[in-house]
């Protein structure tokens, strides 16, 4: 009797923790960079975002996995964060500025916006994320 009541309290208690675990949202993207340095810039501006578990951008794909709580933060945040930090993402283009003032290596190829290019909406509407 005891040990049904033990187990039936420990299934509850496992589908109680697995629900939670479902809380974290990953989402994966392009985010435009080099070398490593530019890993570690790119992850650091990307956990910097309250809400961020982890971060984690491959150099080779240039895809970044970002794990999140999506009621401490979104999508729209992190892709503000990494621009800031200089890196274009499908959402968010970096700033001139910001990308002028990378080292030499992490400059990425970009397409060269024509002094104010505001043709460069093409990342927008390809995600059906908004709520
Ligand atoms: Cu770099």
């Amino acid at each position: 009797m005891k040990t049904k009541f033990l187990l039936s309290l420990g299934m509850l208690l496992a589908s109680g923790l697995s629900v939670f675990a479902q809380d974290a949202k990953t989402e994966k993207f392009e985010v435009k960079g080099n070398c490593g340095m530019c890993e570690n810039r790119i992850e650091k501006a990307t956990k910097s975002v309250d809400g961020v578990k982890s971060a984690d951008w491959d150099k080779e794909t240039k895809i970044i996995e970002v794990s999140f709580d999506p009621e401490a933060t979104d999508l729209h945040k992190i892709h503000m964060a990494i621009s800031k930090a200089g890196h274009d993402t499908d959402m968010h283009k970096a700033g001139k500025e910001v990308y002028d003032k990378l080292p030499g290596c992490c400059k990425y190829d970009r397409e060269e916006a024509h002094d104010h290019g505001d043709h460069d909406h093409g990342g927008h509407g390809g995600h059906g994320e908004h709520e």
